[in-house]
């Protein structure tokens, strides 16, 4: 697999974003979270008039603003939005968010439930009005202790001052809001597993179709619904479309936040302009690569999921859904983690490939094997221990893998391990070359 050229840069310099042009402008808890605090942000304010303008306009908002799924897929919203039942056959319908933040490098969830959770709370009043739901689950991953505790005093609050619960906002509609703790499971994150795991049961995906606008929790219409885009929906209402299609380019627009770590002086979550270039953003927000630039070795630049990229094609890369396409990974959570020259990046994948292992649900043949294939093939790469042939045989089961089971933690597992090998084989081999040398010494 040749490495692929590296994408040339549309626009290099953005200034970066301006203060004022921020969402989440708490992120770093220097003021009140709460309602009192979320009130002085602007959170709340005339919620009533941008609920009772109904369903159809504001789907129809989020559509033109461009805005595409924050979980990980890049799914446009407004067009998810939509599928939800317009007239209803009985069945109640349900907004679910998925706060189960699990995919490895990412921590940008937690920071807006944290320090902004009234955004959330009215998100989700605002999209539950969009699909005509009645109520919205938020599932908040089991480890968020702090987190799950800042968000139920803000739905509390809410509660408190009639902006959710019996004729929220004053709108006559009634909506209700209720957190639901997950249990550590990395699956869960996967929509229909959560909504397994939500009706009580074990987290293990459903085949898709149906889709869970047609059957979800319970059986009835749900859409899941990543925290960031929930909590994105009542600013973008209330500032126009127009002001967050303003940002980023064609077909990836608006503001989003990274979360970089790693080795750079100052890991950091922070809201930028989609399409800003990974070095400007690796260099204006995180202090840059420890040692400098050119100490830099790979970057997986959306979260484990996503396959590594090397120095060169970092060099140049645009941060949005379609560059990191392009360059064969993907923008993913947008969790950025930065690996400088000291790092063993065969072993750094083969880790990746036990937590797919370790993680995975079993439910089906190619993910259950495959991934503990994976990840013992990639525990005798680490040593060298291994034939060059068996590269390519790693590579093979990789795709044996990708596109062949119910839910995409498949692909998950199989792509790092693609990624390691277009970018590094040949520190790979080297790697085997050096082993079977010793190998022979010794036997000398
Ligand atoms: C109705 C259709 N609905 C698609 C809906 C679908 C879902 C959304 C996107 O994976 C990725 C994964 C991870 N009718 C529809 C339809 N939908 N066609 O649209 O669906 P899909 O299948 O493209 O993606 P997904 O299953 O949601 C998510 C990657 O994200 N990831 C990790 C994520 C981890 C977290 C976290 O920790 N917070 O999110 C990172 O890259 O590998 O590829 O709602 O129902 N015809
Ligand atoms: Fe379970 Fe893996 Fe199949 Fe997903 S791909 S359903 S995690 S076995």
């Amino acid at each position: 697999q040749a490495a692929p050229a590296p994408v040339a840069p549309e626009r290099t310099h953005w200034g970066g974003l301006r203060d004022q042009d921020r969402i989440f402008t708490n992120l770093y808890g220097q003021h009140d979270p709460f309602l009192k605090g979320a009130e002085a942000r602007g959170d709340w304010h005339r919620t009533k008039d941008l609920i009772t303008r109904g369903a159809d306009w504001i789907v129809g908002e989020i559509k033109k603003s461009g805005l595409r799924g924050r979980g990980g897929a890049g799914f446009p919203s407004g067009l998810k939005w939509s599928f939800m039942p317009k007239v209803s056959d009985g069945r109640p319908s349900y907004v679910v968010v998925n706060a189960d933040e699990s995919e490895p490098g990412t921590c940008k969830d937690r920071e807006i439930m944290r320090h902004d959770p009234h955004k959330l709370v009215e998100g989700c009043l605002v999209a539950g009005t969009a699909m005509r739901a009645r109520a919205a689950y938020i599932y908040i991953r089991g480890e968020y202790y702090n987190e799950r505790i800042a968000l139920q005093q803000a739905v509390n609050e809410a509660y408190a001052k009639g902006y959710i619960g019996k004729n929220a906002c004053g709108s006559g509609m009634d909506f209700d809001v209720v957190v639901h703790w997950g249990a550590g499971a990395y699956i869960c994150g996967e929509e229909t597993a959560l909504i397994e795991s939500l009706e009580g049961k074990a987290g293990k995906p459903r085949l898709k179709p149906p889709f869970p606008a047609n059957v979800g929790l319970w059986g009835c219409p749900t859409t899941v619904t990543n925290v960031e885009t929930v909590a994105v929906a009542p600013t973008i209402l209330r500032r126009g479309p127009e002001w967050f299609s303003g940002f980023g380019r064609k077909n990836n627009h608006g503001t989003k936040l990274f979360c970089i770590s790693g080795h750079v002086n100052n890991p950091v979550t922070v809201e930028e302009e989609l399409g800003i270039s990974m070095r400007e953003l690796i260099e204006k927000h995180a202090g840059g690569v420890r040692g400098g630039w050119d100490n830099l070795l790979a970057v997986i630049p959306g979260g484990s999921s996503c396959p590594v990229l090397p120095k060169t094609v970092c060099d140049n890369v645009l941060m949005d859904f379609d560059a990191l396409k392009e360059a064969q990974s993907g923008l993913g959570t947008a969790a950025v983690m930065v690996m400088d020259k000291s790092t063993d990046i065969v072993d750094a994948i083969a880790r990746l490939s036990y937590f797919y292992k370790h993680e995975s649900c079993g439910q089906c043949t190619p993910c259950r094997e495959g991934s503990g294939w994976l990840a013992d093939m990639m525990k005798r790469m680490v040593r060298g221990d291994a034939r060059v042939e068996e590269i390519d045989m790693l590579y093979e089961v990789t795709k044996q893998i990708e596109g062949h089971t119910i839910c995409a933690l498949g692909d998950a597992a199989a792509w790092p391990v693609q990624g390691l090998i277009r970018h590094f084989r040949g520190e790979m081999e080297d790697r085997i070359g050096r082993a079977s040398l010793a190998a022979e010494q010794i036997a000398a």
